[in-house]
C-alpha cells in the first residue's frame, strides 16, 4: 500500500553535514519526497511532537535536543514508507542499529540519533499535520516511478 510518512532529520544530522547523505538514501531507496521543509522547532512543537514520551526520564534532554538547533522536516511517499523508512533508519539505540542503516553507519549516541520517522499510520498522520499545511503537499508523478 502506497503510504506517507513524516520524517525528520535531526539537529546532529543538520550539524554535522549529513543532510545531503540520509535525503539521498531516502531518495535511492524511490521513496518520493512529497514536502521538504528546513525548521527550528520551538518547545510547544517539540514537545507536541513528542507527546508520547511526556514524564520519561529522557523527555527535557529529547526536547532541549530537537530544539537546539535547525532541523529538516519531510514527508516521504512510497510503498509501506512507514516500514520502509524505520529499516533505513535502523534501530533507537545506535548501539543496536545494524550497519547499512542511517543510526548503524552514523549514530553513537541515543538522543543524538540523527533522524525520526513515525511509527504508525495514526502517527504519521499526526506528524504531518504537526508540521505542514495540506497545501504543502505535492501531488506529482516521478518519472522513474515506472522503473521501480
Ligand atoms: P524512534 O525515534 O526510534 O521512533 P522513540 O520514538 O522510542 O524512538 O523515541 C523518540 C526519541 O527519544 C528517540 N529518537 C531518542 O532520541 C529518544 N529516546 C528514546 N529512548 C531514549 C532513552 N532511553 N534515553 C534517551 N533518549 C531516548
Amino acid at each position: 500500500m502506497v503510504e506517507r510518512t513524516f520524517v525528520m532529520l535531526k539537529p546532529d544530522g543538520v550539524q554535522r553535514g549529513l543532510v545531503g547523505e540520509i535525503i539521498s538514501r531516502l531518495e535511492r531507496k524511490g521513496l518520493k519526497i512529497v514536502a521538504l521543509k528546513m525548521i527550528h522547532l520551538d518547545r510547544a512543537l517539540a514537545e507536541r511532537q513528542y507527546e508520547v514520551h511526556r514524564g520519561k526520564h529522557f523527555f527535557n534532554e529529547l526536547v532541549e535536543f530537537v530544539t537546539s538547533s535547525p532541523v529538516v522536516a519531510l514527508v516521504v511517499e512510497g510503498e509501506e514508507a512507514i516500514k520502509v523508512v524505520r529499516k533505513l533508519m535502523g534501530a533507537t539505540n545506535p548501539f543496536e542499529a545494524e550497519p547499512g542503516s542511517i543510526r548503524g553507519d552514523f549514530g553513537l549516541d541515543l538522543t543524538k540519533n540523527l533522524i525520526h520517522g513515525s511509527d504508525s499510520a495514526e502517527t504519521a498522520k499526526r506528524e504531518i499535520a504537526l508540521f505542514f499545511r495540506e497545501e504543502e503537499l505535492l501531488d506529482y508523478d516521478l518519472s522513474s516511478e515506472a522503473w521501480m
